[in-house]
């Protein structure tokens, strides 16, 4: 009996260490180096990232509020330092499409499985509009316009602006969507088809949002937020509030439930600035985690997604090394975290050198500096540390 008692007890450990390991929620900090700060855009910058040219990195598509076109930004760094370019004409692969509406939100799906991005794009008048792709992963054709081959062609949203979300909410290998729009409505449209052929069936039985009700101007992104292996939504719900809120999916696997958290709860929680929000994920800086890319009223922002192992990482890099110190001319700075930012201060707090970290090792000439005592410092997702360096010539 002791023995049985003993076991159990070892088993009950185990199963709320694993729950302590898999809550691992993330924390979003806003990045200092933000490759999105491009142009400035209308309000409701909406973007969707998608590797559009199969070189293994994300491109940026963006639709606006007061836009009929779509803009586009190919990303000519990796995907670990992402350079965003824009490019028209004939180097952006949307170019051929207007929605003579505005209020344009991109979605970048590919919905017929067949191995290239398919594009589906919420407009003003309460439509959802399809580009299918008749290219390849690596050289986009979309094909406008395809009302024909719409698969979402019979939605008509109640407000304005109708904003597709995509996601397996049900894990049967197809993507579903939820449409939100300018009145705060949430629809379901739970793929009945399979996922090489999609068949979209309004949901409002089994919508999980069905109680929800929202102010105005709903926008939702879907992302696991806490790693417990169940999506997760994030929502925008007013053009006016700089405010994301967060329902956690409390459910299962093939059937969602969603619960608010407030407060603290909400890793969004203290998000400030320009209004207008439209959130996405995805993965900017290589690092596994997906970031908040978040449209605003003029700008994309980028806040990091970072996790108490990023924080474990850190430390580890904490007895990053500078060599040869006094130095009079390269300095070697080695063991930093890639994709760091490496920066040279003053005495006085004074920035004279920033750097984006694309190796453990990195060479800093301070011929440049004048003799005197300076400092290093390494910051990484919201976490810095800092070494005394003496320049003498
Ligand atoms: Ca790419
Ligand atoms: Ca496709
Ligand atoms: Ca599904
Ligand atoms: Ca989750």
């Amino acid at each position: 009996m002791k023995n049985l008692l003993t076991k159990l007890a070892i088993c009950f450990c185990i199963f709320v260490f694993n729950g302590f390991i898999m809550k691992a929620q993330s924390k979003y900090i806003l990045a200092q180096n933000n490759p999105f700060a491009l142009v400035n855009l209308s309000s409701f910058a909406s973007p969707a990232l998608g590797d559009i040219d199969n070189d293994g990195d994300l491109d940026l598509f963006v639709g606006q509020y007061n836009s009929n076109d779509m803009l586009f930004f190919r990303n000519i760094g990796t995907a670990n330092m992402p350079i965003y370019e824009m490019q028209s004409g004939k180097f952006n692969p949307l170019d051929i499409y207007s929605s003579n509406s505005g209020c344009n939100a991109p979605a970048l799906v590919d919905i017929n499985h067949d191995g290239d991005l398919d594009a589906f794009v919420g407009i003003y008048t309460y439509l959802i509009r399809h580009l299918k792709n008749d290219g390849n992963a690596n050289v986009p054709e979309f094909v406008w316009p395809t009302n024909m081959d719409n698969p979402l062609e019979m939605v008509m949203t109640e407000g304005i602006c109708s904003f597709p979300a995509f996601v397996d909410i049900d894990n049967d290998m197809d993507d579903d969507v939820f449409i939100s729009d300018g009145n705060g409505i949430i629809l379901f449209y739970r793929n009945k088809g399979n996922k090489n052929s999609p068949n979209f069936d309004l949901d409002t039985t089994h919508n999980p949002f069905k109680n929800v009700h929202l102010s105005a101007r709903t926008k939702i992104a879907f992302h696991d937020i806490n790693d417990d292996g169940l999506i997760d939504a994030v929502i925008s719900h007013d053009a006016q509030i700089p405010e994301l809120l967060y329902f956690e999916n409390t459910g299962s696997k093939t059937n969602a439930v969603f619960a608010q958290m407030l407060g603290t709860s909400n890793p969004f929680n203290g998000i400030t600035g320009p209004v207008a929000l439209v959130p996405a994920f995805a993965n900017i800086d290589g690092d596994g985690d997906k970031d908040l890319v978040l449209g605003t009223n003029q700008i994309i922002r980028l806040y990091e997604a970072v996790n108490s192992s990023d924080v474990n990482n850190f430390d580890k890099y904490a007895n990053f090394k500078i060599y040869p110190n006094p130095s009079n001319g390269l300095l070697t700075v080695s063991n930093l975290p890639i994709g760091s930012t490496l920066k040279v201060l003053d005495i006085t707090g004074k920035l004279l050198y920033s750097l984006k970290t694309n190796s453990e090792n990195e060479i800093i000439d301070t011929e440049i500096f004048m003799n005197g005592v300076y400092s290093i410092r390494v910051e990484n997702k919201g976490n810095l540390h800092n070494k005394k360096l003496v320049v003498s010539k």
